[in-house]
């Protein structure tokens, strides 16, 4: 069986990074089954050498780290089984999305639920990510969160790409969804599993949309729990 490091809280049930989402999803999608192993911020020697970040799979003898790395190792490794990108541009225009979700999605999400964050995490995590975390945002985790109300509709706005795509399509992928679909859902999982702050008004369509990706099996077999 696949075993995955996945970022975990104070609570080992709660699973939040966005990465972790992205290839938990791939793997629901691929019908993998897995073990998501809880991991901590500061559990940097529980990963395999040369690894500092989560997600990291070990497949057998094969170790791979990298949310994007995993998702193409996937579709490589298990051709028979539902593919991800549906063909070689759809891996191209993919690795678009993941770009869009690192720069802009994530990059707007994290200052609105930063604090948030540090309230969930386990203890033994606290002042590391607190301290990594000032230095990257530049201020106070709480001031860096402060009138988020106001802020949260320049993050709404940013997602004008997808709402125009989705007024033509049921998913990224077309008809079904594809991998882009698990980088973007994975990405706003990461705030919702966090925060009960509200970053989709639900008269969005990008909101319906991830109501609809909620409801399917992929999404229930890639956040059971293991
Ligand atoms: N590009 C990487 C990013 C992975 C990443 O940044 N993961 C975060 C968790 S969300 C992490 O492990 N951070 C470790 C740290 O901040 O020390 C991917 O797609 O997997």
């Amino acid at each position: 069986m696949i075993r995955l490091h996945d970022l975990a809280g104070a609570d080992p049930a709660l699973r939040f990074s966005p990465y972790c989402w992205r290839t938990k999803l791939a793997l629901a999608h691929k019908g993998l089954d897995f073990e998501a192993l809880p991991w901590r911020f500061t559990e940097r020697d529980r990963l395999p050498e040369g690894h500092r970040t989560v997600p990291v799979i070990h497949d057998a003898d094969r170790i791979v780290g990298d949310s994007w790395a995993i998702a193409c190792y996937l579709e490589e490794s298990y051709p028979e089984r539902p593919s991800l990108f549906g063909c070689e541009t759809g891996r191209a225009h993919a690795a678009f999305v993941n770009a869009w979700a690192d720069r802009v999605m994530v990059a707007g999400i994290a200052p609105l639920v930063v604090a948030d964050i540090w309230g969930v995490i386990h203890d033994k995590d606290r002042a590391y990510f607190r301290e990594s975390r000032e230095k990257r945002m530049g201020g106070l985790l709480e001031d860096v969160q402060a009138d988020r109300d106001s802020r949260v509709e320049s993050f709404r706005a940013s997602l004008a790409p997808l709402r125009h795509v989705l007024k033509t399509q049921d998913f990224v992928g077309g008809e079904a969804p594809s991998y882009a679909d698990y980088i973007v859902f994975g990405t706003l999982e990461w705030g919702r599993r966090v925060s009960e702050f509200p970053l989709l008004a639900a008269e969005d369509a990008v909101f319906a949309w991830r109501e609809r990706l909620a409801a399917m099996p992929v999404v229930a077999a890639a956040s059971a729990p293991r």
